[in-house]
């Protein structure tokens, strides 16, 4: 348990759900590749260091995060286990990085030369990252890669352990731009082996690519959304290679509850007026918990039944209608099961017109996460 509770708000996460999906996903990874454990941005909402620790318990062998902040966070944690950031650490902020046993990502020669001048207790881990087709980081061609392995060779302060890529479409129908994405990658592997002996760890699979192609994920997985058990589109919940079970769930409590007449009005700019004689809830999460406007409209579940927000939410209460009178404390689910129904994550996204995984990281530290 974490986090004071003195509001009737809070997530809940099921660390049992994550470590089932970690089975699950190995049970359909052949023996020789390992599990990374993506838990940047506070692991997609869920808290890093609980779901690093449960993850490593699950038998993943290596995390991931995208900022070396995030990494830091794991270590003082006591967490031991290798960690891989992402993003691009400065050059200056390498030795931070070597003190804490932190493996960064490279992929400009400028960066290795620049490391090169500072002044490290050891050299730094490296994975090199290729860009085969997301645009966002990564070196793309042939000839850079050759130029900065060589860069690499020549520098006694960088030791380099992985190579990596990263999908753009591995969740979609179409898998031709996979495909291509797979043949550069493909081709730059044998361009690299042809110039280094040194064996190192080859990753390229995000959750999507690890579901639906598990033999083709050479050493290790990069797995993030389905972890949480949320499948990463349609197209992959809908094939169902592999059954997931969901870790987050938010929840509230009435605060207030009455009887109101008919033609009465609710909320900011008196949107929602009565028909008829109503019970209205009032329960304390707003706009400021990440429960935005948006999401007037949308249903909870009270007392296992479909209740829906009515009227503006506010930056920390919204109103529900009732079914009847319930008593104050009564506890009213946001996201999650309740009785025989639920309220899927996927199904606030889609009223959101985003994506499952916006929705865990858009739940502030404000509301407090329990763990199950
Ligand atoms: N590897 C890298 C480099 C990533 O950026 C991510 C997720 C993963 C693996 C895990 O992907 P999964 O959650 O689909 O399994 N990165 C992001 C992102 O930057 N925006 O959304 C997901």
């Amino acid at each position: 348990m974490n986090g004071n509770l003195f509001r009737s708000t809070w997530a809940e996460v099921d660390l049992n759900a994550i470590a089932h999906n970690i089975g699950e996903m190995k049970k359909r990874l052949p023996e020789h590749c390992g599990i990374i454990a993506v838990v940047k941005a506070n692991a997609y909402g869920h808290g890093a260091v609980e779901v690093a620790k449960t993850a490593l318990e699950s038998g993943a062998k290596m995390l991931a995060v995208a900022l070396l902040e995030e990494a830091l966070t794991l270590r003082e944690a006591n967490i031991t286990a290798p960690i891989l950031v992402f993003g691009r650490v400065l050059p200056q902020d390498v030795p931070v990085a070597v003190q804490h046993d932190i493996t960064l990502t490279c992929f400009q020669k400028e960066w290795i030369h620049d490391v090169n001048r500072v002044s490290l207790p050891s050299p730094v881990n490296v994975h090199m990252k290729w860009d085969t087709g997301m645009g966002r980081v990564g070196l793309r061609t042939e000839k850079e890669l050759e130029e900065i392995t060589k860069e690499i060779e020549n520098s006694p302060k960088i030791h380099l352990t992985g190579v990596y890529s990263h999908f753009a479409t591995a969740d979609e129908a179409d898998l031709s731009y996979f495909e291509m994405q797979r043949r550069r990658f493909e081709h730059l592997l044998q361009t690299f082996k042809a110039i280094r002996n040194e064996p190192v760890s080859v990753h390229i699979g995000n959750s999507a690519a690890s579901i639906r192609f598990p033999e083709q994920m050479y050493n290790y997985i990069r797995f993030g959304i389905s972890m949480y058990g949320l499948y990463p589109s349609d197209v992959v919940k809908n094939e169902r290679e592999i059954e997931l079970e969901p870790a987050f769930s938010l929840h509230s409590r009435l605060i207030h509850v009455k009887r109101m007449a008919r033609k009465e009005s609710i909320s900011y700019g008196a949107t929602y007026t009565t028909k008829d004689d109503e019970y209205i809830g009032t329960i304390p999460i707003g706009y400021a918990d990440g429960w935005i406007r948006k999401l007037q409209g949308m249903d909870v579940l009270v007392d296992g039944k479909r209740m829906p927000i009515i009227g503006r939410i506010t930056m920390d209460q919204t109103m529900i209608k009732l079914d009847g009178e319930y008593p104050v404390g009564t506890k009213v689910t946001l996201i999650g099961k309740q009785g025989n129904d639920e309220i899927e994550t996927d199904e606030i996204a889609e009223k959101l017109e985003t994506i499952n995984y916006e929705i865990p990281c858009m739940i502030p530290e404000r509301v407090p996460r329990l763990y199950k």
